[in-house]
């Protein structure tokens, strides 16, 4: 399962996987704050590391072209997208960290979304975890930029967004 390397992927093009189905998909809701929000993050699993595609639609956005919304976006260690009302999505809990390092190395940390009216999109490799690790963590979406200095987490601000990372089934085809 798994093996990216089965299914032809040469090293000089990463981006042919993206033909192939994801390993798993995490389907983004906003919070009750923030209903609006949805899309989708599909994970890759390839010898180099993990592509990581996101798709959102719904964010907040300003039409002032000098604030345009730059969002926080994690892999957190909670398996649940619930929450109280101090926090709608405290149950994803913190960062995924199993190296126990410090914001912004922590395995779960990735580049922030950048919005555009509303709609974002993100393609990107990581190799600080593997498509099997994190199925069943948390995908979040925060409403401020993450700082990738200040220590737990950036001060990337509310939880606004959440999906759980869910295995695809079946392998290639
Ligand atoms: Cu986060
Ligand atoms: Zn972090």
């Amino acid at each position: 399962m798994n093996r990216s390397s089965s299914c032809g992927h040469s090293k000089a093009d990463l981006l042919s996987v993206l033909r192939s189905r994801p390993q798993a998909i995490a389907s983004i809701a906003g919070s009750m704050n923030y209903p609006n929000i949805s899309g989708t993050v599909r994970l890759y699993q390839t010898h180099a590391g993990v592509i990581v595609l996101a798709e959102v639609s719904g964010l907040p956005h300003s039409n002032h072209p000098c604030q345009e919304q730059i969002l926080g976006f994690h892999i957190h260690e909670g398996t649940d997208c619930g929450g109280n009302m101090d926090d709608p999505l405290a149950d994803a809990m913190a960062h995924y960290n199993p190296a126990g390092c410090e914001h912004p190395n922590h395995a779960g940390d990735l580049p922030p979304l950048f919005g555009n009216n509303g709609f974002a999109l993100s393609l990107f490799l990581t190799n600080r975890f593997s498509v099997n690790e994190v199925i069943g963590k948390t995908v979040i979406i925060h409403n401020r930029p993450d700082d990738f200095t200040t220590q737990p987490s950036g001060n990337s601000g509310t939880k606004i967004a959440c999906g759980v990372i869910r295995q695809v089934t079946g392998v290639c085809f």
